[in-house]
């Protein structure tokens, strides 16, 4: 019933720029602390509000997803979820999965509108960039007849290349 309410989009850009977005998901680490990449960008243009908050409620497990205030993002909320580590947190299809479900359901929970996904795990975490984005729209797909307060999903993509497989992927979940 929900899935032709929900709108899915493909950018590509900085996760820190979706200034339209209710909530921004990142790729944390299990001590919700400032690291490279999405985690990095997110912590450095929050400040330091977030990562005083991130104490609190650290450390999270793999696949789980806990939720912040955004601080100075232009956002309401940040979604930190821990994806797998390619090759270290097996099953790593289940546990990227869960990363992707855990985050629509706590967005969900929080009655948001809008999400922006990264392409959790596909840096520094290794997982290999095609598999990922299939278990990401398979999982997402899978939320759509689900979604009642969420309208917008959209997942913003940092190189060119990687923009371009979602937006090849994208129509075979819509
Ligand atoms: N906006 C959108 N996408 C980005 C950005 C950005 N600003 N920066 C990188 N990407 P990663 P992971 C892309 O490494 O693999 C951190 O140190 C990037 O090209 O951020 O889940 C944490 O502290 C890649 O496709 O997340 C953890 O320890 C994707 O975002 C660990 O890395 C994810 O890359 C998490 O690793």
């Amino acid at each position: 019933m929900g899935t032709f309410e929900v709108k899915l989009e493909v950018v590509k850009g900085d996760i820190t720029q979706q200034k339209d977005i209710s909530a921004i998901v990142n790729a944390a680490n299990a001590e919700l602390q400032i690291g490279s990449g999405v985690a990095g960008a997110i912590h450095t243009a929050a400040g330091e509000g977030l990562a005083e908050e991130c104490r609190s409620l650290a450390p999270i497990k793999t696949g789980e997803a806990v939720i912040t205030d955004a601080y100075s993002l232009p956002n309401e909320y940040i979604i930190h979820v821990l994806g797998p580590i390619y090759g270290f947190n097996q099953p790593e299809v289940k546990f990227l999965g869960h990363c992707y479900e855990h985050a629509l359901a706590l967005a969900e929970k929080h009655n948001i509108e809008s999400i922006a996904f990264p392409a959790i795990s596909t840096g520094a975490f290794g997982y290999p960039f095609e598999e990922a984005t299939e278990i990401a729209l398979k999982t997402v797909q899978n939320f759509l007849s689900k979604a009642r307060s969420l309208k917008l999903i959209r997942f913003v993509l940092f190189s060119d290349e990687d923009f371009k497989h979602y937006e090849e992927k994208l129509p075979s979940i819509t």
